[in-house]
């Protein structure tokens, strides 16, 4: 109970101190960037928002990611004044909210092999994901008797009281 009590003071001041943080996006997840991928579905499951990273993963030669608007995205069909990129590991700062289409532009891999990928950028910090902790109630601190034992002893005399 001790350590639950400990627990929960430190989640509670995480939320204070770092409300939103960066995350990295691992595009398709263990799957990388591949053909025969529903990258639809993978970012359904994501929250975008501005100042995460998007990574792509694929074997060098092989793949590559080009940005391209969402005619392009409808389309396959990459700009010819910008260069995709090839490294194989293609970190994208996610700069800018709205929608982001990305697309490989090699052979027939996002017209056949589904290699496109749309997702929606949200302003820095705004709206929760289901996924992560709803927002902390006020604690309010109790002295309680039976206090004092185990590992947090200390932290024990008190047992937090999620109010409102
Ligand atoms: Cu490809």
């Amino acid at each position: 109970m001790a350590s639950k009590a400990l627990f929960i003071v430190v989640a509670f001041f995480a939320t204070l101190v770092a409300p939103s943080m960066a995350k990295v996006h691992y595009v398709g997840g263990a799957r990388g960037w591949t053909l025969n991928f529903d990258y639809q579905t993978w970012a359904s499951g994501q929250e975008f928002h501005v100042g995460d990273d998007l990574v792509f993963r694929y074997p060098v030669g092989v793949h590559n990611v080009a940005k391209v608007n969402g005619t392009g995205f409808q389309t396959c069909t990459a700009p010819t004044d910008a260069a995709p990129l090839t490294s194989g590991y293609d970190v994208i700062r996610l700069a800018a909210s709205g929608k982001k289409w990305y697309i490989c532009s090699v052979g027939v891999h996002c017209a056949v092999g589904g290699m496109k990928l749309v997702i929606d950028v949200l302003p820095e910090g705004s709206a929760e994901s289901p996924a992560s902790a709803p927002a902390p109630s006020p604690v309010q601190w109790i002295p309680t008797r039976n206090a004092g034992r185990g590992l947090f002893g200390t932290f024990g005399k008190f047992v937090p009281r999620l109010g409102h």
